[in-house]
C-alpha cells in the first residue's frame, strides 16, 4: 500500500479576484503533490475558498451583493486559476457548503464537551481586514493618529457577547510542541516568532460573533455565528469526510502538511493544535509559512489594490514558465520580488537556451540523422558515464532531498548545473562530428545525453508537467516509466527512439511597453 501523503494550501478569502500571492501558494503546493506522487506517495491535495466572515460580508455590501452571490462569483474564479494553472487538487473545498458547516459544528461540540468553550463579554480591537483581535500592547498609531494592528491594518474597538475558547490552558502544551517538534513549524524564523509569542502569554479566544450572520451558526445559541477562523481551519478536515470516520479520515489525517503564507502561521500553529487537542483529534505533521511575493519589492493584496492578474501573466509567458520561475526565483520560505524582465530572463536563460535547447537539439538531431532511432553498442566511456552520475545525483539524490524539505530553489540549483554539464558535455563531445569519424561513437553519445534528458524531465516535471510530457512523449518514455524510482534503471538508455520532437520552451519576448 502506497504511503498516504495529505497536503493543503490555506483557503483564499473570495472577496476579490486571485491574485500572485494565491497562485505562488497553489503552485508551490502543486509542485509538492506532484513532486510526492512521483515518489509514490498516495496523495490528497486540497485546496479552496474562505467564504465567511465580516471582510465578505462587508465586500458584498459594498458590492450590492449578497455574500453568497460574492462568494460563488469569485469562489469559481479561484477554481478556474487553479486549473488554468495545472494545479492537480483532489478537492477543492468552499466553506459555505453544506457538509463544512455541519463538520464545524461537530467540531465546535467536541471542544464544549472537552469544557474549552464558555459565553462572556468581549471588548477589543478588531482588525475586520485580518479578522482578528489584537492586544493594546500589539498596535501601533498611523499617520493620522489612527491604531494600526501589526498588519498595518485599521483596527476598532469592538464590544459584543461572545464564546470564548480556552486557549490560556493550552499554553504549555503548545510551548511543549514545538520544544519537542522543532519541524512542526518551518521555516524556524517563523518558529521562532511563535515561540515569542506563546512564551509572551496566551489570552482567551473570542470564537463567535453576534453583529452579523454570514457564518456557521453556533450549535445551541443560533445567534451567534462562528469566528471565521475556527470555521476556516476545520476546512482541513471537512474535505476528509469528519466528522464521519471515512475511510479518508483514516487514511490521510494527521495532514503531513499545510502549507501557507507567513501571515497566518499563528493560527496555524496556536489556535488549530489548540482545537485539536481540545476536540481529541491528532495534529497535523508540519505547517510551513512561505514568503510573500512582491511586486518589484512593493506587497500586492486585494486590500491594496495594486493586484496581477496571474493568469495573464500565465498566458503570456506560459504556465510551465511562471511555475518554473516562482520556484526558482524566490528561495522558497523569504519573501522575494518579481518583475516580467525577470521572469523573461530566467525563462529565457534556463529553460529555452539551456534545458530547451540541449533537449531540442539532441532530439531534432536524432530524428534527423538517425532515422529517429537507434541502439546503441559502442562501449560506454568514462566521460559519458561521469556524466551520468552526476545528472542522476542531481536528479534522483538531490533534487528529491531538497524538494522533500520544500527547498525548491537549491533542488532547481543542482538540476540546472547538472544542465550546464549536458551543454557541456554535448560540445566536448561534438556528435555532428563523430557522424562522419565514429558514427557508432556517435550514437552511444546519443543514448547518454538521452539519457540524462529523460533524468532532468522526469526530475523537473513536478514543476513544469506539461513541457517534461511534452519531452518524455518525445523520447517514447512509458508512461510508468516517469518517476524518481524509474531515473536509477537502464542509465544509458540503449536503445533509442525519438518522435516529434518540438520545442519544450520557446524563447520569450518582453512586452514593448515592459521593457526598458
Ligand atoms: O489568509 N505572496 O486568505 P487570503 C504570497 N482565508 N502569498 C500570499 C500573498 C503574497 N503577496 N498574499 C497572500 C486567508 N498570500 C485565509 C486563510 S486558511 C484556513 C484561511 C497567501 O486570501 C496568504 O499568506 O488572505 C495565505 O496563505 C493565502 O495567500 C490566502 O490568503
Amino acid at each position: 500500500m502506497a504511503d498516504p501523503y495529505y497536503l493543503t494550501t490555506a483557503i483564499s478569502y473570495p472577496n476579490g479576484p486571485p491574485h500572485i500571492g494565491h497562485a505562488y501558494e497553489a503552485i508551490a503546493a502543486d509542485v509538492m503533490a506532484r513532486f510526492q506522487r512521483l515518489r509514490g506517495r498516495e496523495v490528497r491535495f486540497q485546496t479552496g475558498t474562505d467564504e465567511h466572515g465580516l471582510k465578505m460580508a462587508q465586500k458584498a455590501r459594498d458590492l450590492g451583493k449578497t455574500p453568497r452571490e460574492l462568494a460563488d462569483e469569485m469562489s469559481a474564479l479561484f477554481k478556474d486559476m487553479c486549473d488554468r494553472l495545472n494545479v492537480s487538487y483532489d478537492r477543492f473545498i468552499r466553506t459555505s457548503e453544506a457538509v463544512h458547516h455541519e463538520a464545524s459544528q461537530a467540531l465546535w461540540r467536541a471542544m464544549e464537551a472537552n469544557g474549552d468553550l464558555y459565553l462572556d463579554r468581549y471588548e477589543g480591537w478588531y482588525s475586520v481586514r485580518d479578522e482578528a483581535y489584537y492586544d493594546e500592547s500589539e498596535l501601533s498609531d498611523g499617520e493620522g493618529g489612527e491604531k494600526l494592528s501589526p498588519q498595518g491594518t485599521p483596527v476598532e474597538w469592538t464590544v459584543e457577547e461572545s464564546w470564548f475558547f480556552r486557549l490560556s490552558a493550552y499554553q504549555d502544551r503548545l510551548l511543549e510542541l514545538y520544544r519537542t517538534n522543532p519541524g512542526f513549524i518551518e521555516p524556524e524564523s517563523r518558529r521562532n516568532e511563535v515561540l515569542r509569542f506563546v512564551e509572551g502569554g496566551l489570552r482567551d479566544l473570542s470564537v463567535s460573533r453576534t453583529s452579523f450572520d454570514w457564518g456557521v451558526k453556533v450549535p445551541g445559541n443560533e445567534e451567534h455565528v462562528m469566528y471565521v477562523w475556527v470555521d476556516a481551519l476545520t476546512n482541513y478536515l471537512t474535505g476528509l469526510g469528519y466528522p464521519k470516520q471515512t475511510p479518508e479520515m483514516a487514511k490521510f489525517w494527521p495532514a503531513d502538511l499545510h502549507l501557507i503564507g507567513k501571515d497566518i502561521v499563528r493560527f496555524h500553529t496556536v489556535y488549530w493544535p489548540a482545537f485539536l487537542w481540545s476536540a481529541g483529534l491528532e495534529l497535523p505533521k508540519q505547517v510551513y509559512g512561505h514568503g510573500f511575493l512582491l511586486n518589484r519589492g512593493q506587497k500586492e493584496s486585494k486590500s491594496l489594490g495594486n493586484v496581477t492578474d496571474p493568469l495573464e501573466l500565465a498566458e503570456r509567458y506560459g504556465v510551465d514558465v511562471l511555475r518554473y520561475f516562482f520556484l526558482r526565483e524566490v528561495t522558497f520560505g523569504s519573501d522575494g520580488s518579481w518583475s516580467q524582465e525577470a521572469i523573461v530572463l530566467r525563462a529565457n536563460s534556463e529553460l529555452a537556451n539551456s534545458f530547451g535547447n540541449l533537449a531540442q537539439r539532441v532530439m531534432s538531431f536524432i530524428a534527423k540523422n538517425c532515422d529517429g532511432g537507434f541502439t546503441a553498442a559502442a562501449p560506454v566511456e568514462p566521460a559519458d558515464s561521469e556524466l551520468r552520475a552526476k545528472v542522476l545525483q542531481a536528479c534522483a539524490k538531490e533534487l528529491p532531498e531538497a524538494f522533500e524539505k520544500l527547498s525548491f530553489t537549491a533542488g532547481l540549483e543542482g538540476w540546472m548545473q547538472a544542465v550546464f554539464a549536458c551543454n557541456a558535455y554535448i560540445d566536448e563531445q561534438a556528435p555532428w562530428t563523430l557522424r562522419k569519424t565514429d558514427p557508432a561513437r556517435m550514437e552511444r553519445v546519443l543514448a547518454t545525453l538521452c539519457g540524462c534528458i529523460r533524468d532532468l524531465a522526469v526530475a523537473v516535471s513536478p514543476v513544469t508537467p506539461a513541457a517534461s510530457a511534452k519531452i518524455l512523449d518525445a523520447l517514447c518514455v512509458p508512461a510508468d516509466k516517469r518517476d524518481y524510482a524509474a531515473l536509477a534503471d537502464d542509465p544509458a538508455l540503449g536503445a533509442i527512439r525519438i518522435e516529434n520532437p518540438t520545442p519544450a520552451f520557446p524563447r520569450l519576448e518582453l512586452p514593448a511597453e515592459e521593457a526598458v
